[in-house]
């Protein structure tokens, strides 16, 4: 049998269609100046809305579809699930978990302060979804994706069949915040970016791509 699956977004703006095109891609390899004086202006030059985040935290949005919360301001995150997971089967399972904390915008924020927020989102996230789905800890991937479409910090869920580009596991941030605690701070991240991302046009016009 043939099967198609399809994902219907509307109303979709510039940004979603430009997504979907394919382009380009160009690999940058980000050091912590580089995010200071390239990535950082250009995020907050953008002003990339978060309100749908601050939607679901307030209970304003998709309310209804929480899986789980732990209302603790500072550890405390709503897991529930994705919308590119319609929830039919569990073999595409995506769920995400977005935190309380509104002032870490990425991976690159995280530091050893932010361990017991780490720990307890990886920690109940699987918890629930073992209770809700009956799919193991062992089923599951976890991690945080850099660069994110949206800077304010979550993390996914996911069954093994998504891909891994841009996943960095939840379990590897924490030990790599355990040996060092500036580790995202001071590390190169590598990622792709397309041909038509304003950021590769900052990395360009630095000299850095
Ligand atoms: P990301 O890693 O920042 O971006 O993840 P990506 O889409 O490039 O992976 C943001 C996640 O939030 C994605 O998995 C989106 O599907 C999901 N998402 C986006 N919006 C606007 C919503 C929403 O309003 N509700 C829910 N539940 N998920 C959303």
């Amino acid at each position: 049998i043939l099967e198609i699956k399809t994902t219907v977004i509307c109303p979709a703006t510039q940004k979603h269609v430009k997504k979907y095109l394919s382009q380009e891609m160009f690999l940058v390899e980000e050091t912590g100046e580089d995010y200071l004086s390239t990535t950082l202006p250009y995020i907050e030059s953008q002003s990339f809305s978060v309100q749908w985040v601050y939607n679901i935290l307030e209970k304003k949005a998709e309310a209804d579809r929480i899986v789980f919360e732990d209302p603790d301001p500072d550890t405390g995150f709503v897991l529930l699930p994705d919308f590119k997971w319609d929830q039919k089967q569990l073999d595409d399972l995506y769920l995400t978990a977005f935190v309380h904390q509104r002032n870490i915008k990425s991976l690159r924020d995280l530091t050893s302060d932010h361990l017991p927020l780490l720990r307890n989102i990886s920690k109940k996230g699987k918890e629930s979804i073992q209770k809700q789905y009956c799919m193991p800890a062992c089923k599951v991937r976890v991690y945080l994706h850099y660069q994110p479409s949206y800077y304010h910090l979550h993390v996914h869920f996911t069954s093994l069949n998504y891909g891994l580009e841009r996943a960095h596991l939840l379990t590897d941030v924490i030990m790599n915040l355990e040996a060092d605690p500036q580790y995202y701070q001071n590390r190169t991240i590598t990622y792709t970016l397309r041909a038509d991302d304003n950021l590769l046009l900052r990395f360009r016009e630095a000299g850095r791509c």
